[in-house]
């Protein structure tokens, strides 16, 4: 928006606890913004119980949340959102950067003056008769120098409730904005929900998001995947970190050492599940656990000792409800048996909270659009239906999570959904093989996102939907930290989701997980035994625990072994891949790629 051209004598009501910033150029743009947008109140948000409870009474007042049962779940609500509003656009997210090639072929692309006018021209207006709420917030802890703050704009009461659990929102970052004097803008409306009338655009050189006409999680609270992954990812290649689409968790061994794991999925592949890994009975009983520090984005940059030191910036956890069981997820089950909002799940006739997967002996009687449960309409609980919850909440949680200078990582994990050819695990020789590994990786897709569900395409690092900036760069970015002094995490690739000739899963996944977790941290210290193959070093027979679980013949050949043809066909589609990329991306990675094509092909 161009300032000079607002009419800024625009006049709102203005409430809630700061009612305004120290910062002039946080005060003008809040200014600007009101003047486009023309709401009846701004609303400083401040982050209090006080300022929450009066904003769910609104909600719950204008059926913008459902309360429900109080004595199952306490201090939990519903929220139904649109039926055509439940998933994360990629085809109307865009990067707007000065030159096309600096988005590169992996982003949508608009010059920003044409974003802006787009935007603006939506945005014009859209607040009349709302309260625009004015949300400062901290991604990472507050006293961290890695963390990074900004300021989201919305008219969505519930953006606001989600917010204050998903980030360090309110007095105390606005105190470290202005501090600072930087921040991230991000401008949202939800608009009139019109799938017509909907953008989610990035300005990276100007450290600012517009989002219109969507109230799903990660089209519209700003924090996340539009500031933690888009905008944080460019802003990370100019500084010299990394902003990563990956859980990060804490593996204690009996001897009570605990070595940290950063690991990349795409979207619905059991991140959660993972950060959350509760150890099967033989490790639990030999004295090993499992420590969440996060489960969907982890900002990493390399330390005094040259180790790499990870944060969560995310203060809570936005997971996909279904699947979610005690079998599956304890840890996130006990988390949300309160204070949580659950968006487009079922309800049992007793008021509860319900989806696939929970088993927990109940039915649904009413389905995520509020209708009576019919199942032959489809499921009660949409499939991308979430829980949005306080980390804190978490059993599993590490005081880690809050130590300002971050977790040393000791490995970095890259996993798809492939049902045929990727082996459970393997490790990558070096810094050079892991970035290509990371580039290469490929998944089935998932309900995360609009679109087919199932179809394989390549997902690099798992940040296809959300790299600010061309992934030939980021590769360039990537190799760049292995450099004199470095100590970096060794790279592994992991696939739970490998099936056998009958279509099933051949491997148990889940908690079972710990022991491919326990392969790589002896592999760190030198202490197992691998075979080295082209693609990289698998575990040699009896190198990783299979104690207390059964496998058969084709998921030991499948899951510890490589298959030379089908590898070579891959490594040439990913030579194909990379050359999308053009002159941009980088040599090291291609003499990769063809080193192991010619491995495979002697
Ligand atoms: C998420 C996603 O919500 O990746 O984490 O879509
Ligand atoms: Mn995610």
């Amino acid at each position: 928006m161009n300032a000079s051209t607002q009419d800024l004598s625009f006049s709102a009501t203005v409430e809630g606890g700061a009612g305004g910033s120290r910062l002039p150029a946080l005060n003008d743009w809040v200014a600007q913004v009101a003047a486009l947008t023309r709401p009846a109140a701004i609303h400083w948000c401040d982050g209090s119980d006080a300022e929450n409870e009066a904003l769910t009474a609104r909600m719950l007042a204008d059926g913008t949340l459902h309360k429900l049962n109080e004595e199952t779940h306490p201090g939990s609500y519903l929220h139904r959102s649109h039926p055509d509003d439940v998933a994360r656009v990629e085809h109307l997210t865009f990067v707007c950067t000065t030159h096309h090639e600096d988005a590169g072929p992996n982003n949508n692309w608009m010059a920003p003056e044409e974003g802006h006018a787009e935007m603006d021209a939506l945005f014009d207006g859209c607040m009349q008769g709302r309260t625009m709420y004015v949300i400062p917030y901290c991604m990472g802890p507050i006293d961290s120098p890695l963390s990074r703050c900004g300021v989201e704009i919305t008219d969505s009461p519930y953006v606001v409730a989600n917010m204050r659990i998903m980030t360090r929102m309110g007095a105390p970052a606005l105190a470290r904005i202005e501090r600072e004097g930087t921040f991230v803008k991000g401008l949202h409306s939800i608009g009139e929900l019109d799938p017509n009338r909907r953008f989610i655009m990035h300005f990276p050189e100007e450290l600012t998001i517009k989002s219109y006409g969507s109230g799903y999680g990660g089209n519209a609270l700003l924090g996340k995947k539009c500031h933690a992954l888009r905008i944080a990812s460019h802003q990370a290649k100019s500084e010299g970190w990394l902003a990563e689409h990956m859980l990060i968790l804490g593996i204690e061994n009996p001897q009570g050492e605990t070595h940290y794991v950063a690991a990349a999925f795409p979207s619905a592949c059991g991140k959660t599940n993972l950060a959350m890994l509760i150890p099967p009975e033989g490790y639990r009983n030999a004295g090993w656990k499992v420590w969440t520090i996060g489960d969907d984005i982890c900002w990493m940059r390399p330390g005094a000792d040259g180790r790499l030191y990870a944060i969560n910036p995310e203060a809570g956890f936005f997971g996909v409800a279904p699947g979610t069981s005690r079998n599956s997820n304890a840890n996130a089950l006990a988390s949300i048996q309160s204070s949580t909002i659950f968006t487009n799940v079922g309800v049992t006739a007793d008021n509860q909270p319900w989806w696939e997967g929970l088993e927990n002996g109940q039915t649904p009687v009413i389905d995520w659009r509020g209708n009576p449960y019919d199942p032959a309409k489809g499921p009660a609980a949409h499939p991308n239906s979430r829980f949005t919850v306080s980390a804190k909440q978490c059993p599993s949680y590490s005081p880690m999570a809050e130590d300002p200078q971050g977790v040393p990582i000791s490995a970095i994990v890259f996993g798809g959904r492939r049902a045929s050819l990727v082996p459970l695990v393997f490790e990558a020789r070096d810094w050079t093989h892991g970035v290509l590994v990371g580039a290469a990786m490929g998944s089935e897709t998932t309900a995360a996102a609009t679109g087919a569900v199932g179809v394989m395409r390549r997902d690099p690092m798992a940040m296809k939907p959300f790299c600010g900036y061309n992934f030939a760069d980021y590769f360039s970015h990537w190799l760049s930290f292995d450099k004199e002094g470095a100590q970096l995490p060794k790279v592994f690739h992991v696939n739970w989701f490998r099936k056998g000739d009958n279509g099933k899963f051949l491997w148990p996944g889940f908690g079972d997980n710990l022991r491919v977790l326990e392969w790589m941290i002896q592999r760190v210290k030198g202490e197992a035994d691998a075979v080295e193959t082209p693609i990289g070093a698998l575990p040699a027979e009896g190198a990783l625990n299979l104690d207390g679980i059964t496998l058969d013949e084709e998921a030991k050949a499948k899951l510890f072994g490589f298959d030379r043809a089908a590898w070579e066909a891959e490594f040439a589609s990913i030579g194909e891949y990379l050359d999308e990329y053009g002159p941009r991306m980088p040599q090291a990675l291609k003499d990769e790629q063809q080193r192991i094509a010619g491995l495979l092909a002697d």
